[in-house]
């Protein structure tokens, strides 16, 4: 079969000193850091809406990139032919996964079944990709967002007809799902919010969308899907407020509905930041709940306001991030480009640096967090930071073994009380520094 991308050889790692922009410079797949190849420790997906539908459109202007890949005119040539693009970038990018909405594979019909059966036949050629490559599927999701009749929400809208047709949408995409291997199923809760309270009611919206994800549970686990459900926390955009604000906020919304077993969260960059927290934030925050389970892995622009999806570049927030992952013993999903070319980038050779760009702030990232974890200054310092609580009053407080009236008169007795120890922030941001830069 001829190639679409025929000007690409399969990139190479050429290490830090290499000026070919078609080359790995810091990403070298089996390189072994703290006991895994970077491989490993870095499960790469490609983002299927981004990379292969995306053609540069934005609000005020229309596409600048030609995602035809070679296709013929019609419907299922153009889906067949992304596939062959997709498999052939991520095998000469030596990317392991994919991540899909239902309407990225195919364009939806009028007819739900006919859609369906355009999934079927799809996902078959879909398979027998996978098999020639060994290249697997990350997770996989529903477009409840983009078609008109989700205007309202899927989940939480108002009319019981889009709620079943929602419900119909993900019966589909989870079966897809597993018909793929998929790791993970998201729920993304695009238009799962609201724009004014004079005509909404959020606890029977909640309501319903927890009921939503309770029965796309109950079917997954009956057709066999043993990966994590994930909720991607985003604060904003499209709807003003979004009831899966940040991690906190759905970590509290899946206890409250008994879902937390079987969610955990895919944590997105440019959300977190748009939520007012940094990306390490909102990791930790999962982490620390036992539901840390994959990432988005783009960033947005703090002098924009909004989702800007850019590939990413900051390696002080790849090392953080790669800093949270590791001491959360790894990800059970991975590290999905969820992230598209500026508009300006319109060839198929920026497609690749793109994705050169995020790998090798990633490997980056993965160094230098290894490096922060060795020199242990960190760890080392929060411990002692919290010392007082190792011994004495402390030790009771922690041991939940004291009163307000003992530690009443545990005060009275003080004859004085110091300052906390210096938080010595500015020396530790200077080891970051040290470690990152030398
Ligand atoms: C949009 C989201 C979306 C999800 C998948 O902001 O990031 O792309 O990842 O529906
Ligand atoms: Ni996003
Ligand atoms: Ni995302």
């Amino acid at each position: 079969m001829a190639e679409i991308f025929g000007e690409i050889k399969k990139i190479a790692y050429e290490g830090p000193g290499s000026r070919n922009p078609l080359s790995f410079k810091h990403y070298d797949p089996e390189r072994v850091v703290a006991g895994k190849s970077m491989r490993e420790h870095l499960p790469f997906a490609m983002a299927w809406w981004h990379n292969l539908c995306y053609c540069g459109q934005d609000m005020f202007g229309s596409i600048t990139m030609d995602k035809s890949f070679g296709a013929q005119p019609g419907i299922m040539t153009h889906a067949y032919s992304k596939v062959d693009a997709g498999f052939e970038f991520m095998q000469k990018l030596g990317i392991d996964y994919f991540c899909f909405h239902d309407t990225d594979l195919i364009p939806e019909a009028c007819d739900i079944n006919e859609t369906n059966a355009r999934l079927d036949e799809l996902s078959d050629y879909i398979i027998k990709k996978m098999q020639e490559t060994g290249i697997r599927c990350l997770w996989g999701t529903a477009n409840m967002f983009s078609s008109p009749r989700y205007l309202s929400g899927a989940g939480s809208s108002n009319s019981a007809d889009v709620f079943a047709f929602a419900a119909a949408q993900v019966k589909k995409a989870l079966d897809l799902t597993v018909k793929l291997g998929g790791r993970g199923y998201v729920f993304w809760g695009g238009r799962e919010g609201y724009e004014t309270l004079l005509n909404t009611d959020v606890k029977f919206e909640q309501e319903n969308v927890a009921y939503l994800m309770k029965m796309a549970v109950a079917y997954g686990r009956k057709i066999g899907f043993s990966g994590d459900f994930y909720i991607e926390p985003k604060p904003k955009e499209p709807m003003k407020h979004q009831y899966d604000f940040d991690a906190a906020t759905s970590i509290g919304f899946l206890k409250q509905h008994g879902l937390e077993k079987d969610f955990k969260l895919n944590i997105e960059s440019n959300h977190a930041t748009l939520a007012g927290h940094t990306f390490q934030h909102e990791l930790h925050i999962a982490s620390m709940n036992g539901m840390l389970g994959s990432v988005d892995a783009n960033s947005g622009d703090l002098l924009l306001g909004w989702d800007t999806d850019e590939f990413p570049k900051n390696v002080y927030d790849a090392t953080m991030c790669m800093y949270e992952i590791l001491k959360a013993g790894g990800l059970s999903g991975g590290l999905n480009f969820d992230a598209k070319n500026r508009r300006a980038s319109y060839t198929h050779e920026d497609m690749f640096q793109a994705y050169i760009l995020g790998m090798d702030t990633f490997a980056l990232g993965l160094i230098k967090a290894v490096a922060l974890i060795e020199d242990g200054r960190i760890d080392e310092f929060v411990k002692e930071r919290y010392a007082s609580f190792s011994t004495g009053i402390g030790a009771k407080i922690r041991r939940k073994e004291t009163t307000l009236e003992k530690l009443a008169d545990y005060a009275s007795e003080m004859k004085s009380l110091e300052l906390p120890g210096s938080g010595r922030q500015e020396y530790l941001e200077s080891v970051v520094n040290s470690i990152l830069f030398g």
